[in-house]
């Protein structure tokens, strides 16, 4: 697919090809676990064994390596299984810088996980990027940063972030779950490797759990192809179509939910029972300067300080079309509570400092009409 082609035109056509046999215009769902090999030692055209090689998958990884700016994609199970691959990159004794408000799963990974296997790690507020600079150490192999942050909505500056990693000859990952590349494309920025949960914004659908990790570097891909075969996390045929499937509505989706978003945000702004309104695209937000420079557009993710556990589980129970749920990034709205679901294995003096109150709520604002979210938000702050 030409790289001159618009992000639009990428996301349905990037890495698929009419079908062979019959000109079909879908990939189809290659559901087999081995192919039969004309010849000892000759694989048809390289396909040995799903785990290794799938059709589907490929088709997919080639997408969303087009939608990044990278030119290859690696599948995994779930975004968990793609930072794990990143992270089995490495050696016991190296060390790890990660921004300190990553998704709560992540940061459990890293601290109850890795660090039994010799892996040392450094959280960090990254939006100050002198103090990633500060935690470098002679055996720091990958600073891992995720923008914007999950729930706190903050950002990390990718470029000037890239330059101290590239002064000191480390690795940067970015977890680009939050922003989807319709909005921000790391690669471009300076990072070595995008991460995805595809569970998320790519896909779209809340009916898939998958990861993705995205990069330009020929040797980082080799190894994290080596790990699909060796390790083994990767996604099956179906789910690997239907993130397919998906990802030919995100340009439309995205503009849908950054619009929904921006109104979503301003509404709640304008609340005085509101404490504070988390949200780039807001005027006041401590980084709205950097957000305009770094991304297109904002997202539907919103978080809120409400104050107090009570009112934030009066307002989680009581809006109808916002429904209870993990998760982010589907068309239909979801409003969570991250001290006790998201960010429940993070310890509480961390979770504190970074501002994960029992008061805060998140929203990942859907594709519904506008004006039925403000109204669903209008009766469950009101009660
Ligand atoms: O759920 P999984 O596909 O394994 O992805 C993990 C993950 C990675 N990175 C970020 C930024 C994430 O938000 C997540 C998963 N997050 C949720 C389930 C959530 O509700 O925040």
């Amino acid at each position: 697919m030409a790289k001159s082609q618009r992000f639009g035109t990428l996301a349905i056509h990037a890495g698929q090809e009419p079908e062979e046999t019959t000109g079909a215009i879908m990939p189809p769902i290659f559901q087999t676990s081995t192919y039969v090999q004309p010849k000892l030692g000759e694989p048809k055209g390289g396909y040995e064994y799903a785990r290794v090689q799938n059709p589907t998958r490929e088709a997919m990884e080639r997408n969303i390596a087009a939608l990044e700016s990278g030119t290859h994609g690696m599948a995994f199970a779930s975004g968990m299984a793609a930072i794990g691959a990143i992270v089995q990159r490495l050696s016991a004794g190296d060390h790890v810088i990660y921004e300190e408000n990553v998704y709560g799963g992540t940061h459990r990974f890293f601290d109850k996980v890795m660090r039994r296997f010799g892996l040392d790690f450094t959280a960090v507020d990254s939006s100050d990027a002198q103090r990633v600079e500060d935690a470098i150490r002679p055996n720091t192999k990958l600073i891992h940063l995720e923008t914007p942050t999950n729930p706190m909505m903050k950002l990390s500056d990718l470029r000037v972030i890239a330059d101290i990693a590239a002064r000191h000859d480390v690795h940067i990952v970015v977890d680009n779950t939050f922003a989807s590349p319709y909005n921000q494309r790391p690669l471009e920025l300076g990072a070595h490797m995008v991460v995805h949960s595809s569970t998320k914004y790519l896909n779209g659908h809340s009916d898939v759990v998958g990861g993705i990790v995205v990069t330009n570097d020929d040797d980082i891909a080799e190894e994290l192809r080596f790990l699909q075969k060796a390790a083994g996390a990767v996604p099956g045929p179906w789910d690997a179509w239907l993130v397919l499937r998906g990802t030919k509505t995100l340009d439309v989706r995205m503009e849908r939910h950054n619009a929904n978003g921006a109104r979503v945000a301003e509404y709640l702004a304008g609340r005085d029972d509101i404490d504070r309104v988390f949200y780039p695209g807001l005027a006041d937000h401590p980084q709205h300067a950097l957000a305009k420079r770094q991304m297109k557009g904002f997202t539907g993710m919103i978080s809120i300080e409400l104050g107090s556990l009570d009112r934030a589980r009066r307002v989680v129970q009581k809006t109808r079309l916002f429904s209870l749920a993990e998760s982010l990034g589907g068309v239909e709205s979801l409003i969570g509570h991250p001290a006790i679901m998201t960010h429940a294995s993070v310890p509480k003096e961390m979770r504190d400092r970074m501002g994960i109150s029992d008061g805060l709520v998140r929203l990942s604002v859907g594709i519904e009409d506008v004006e039925d979210l403000l109204e669903d938000l209008e009766q469950a702050l009101r009660s």
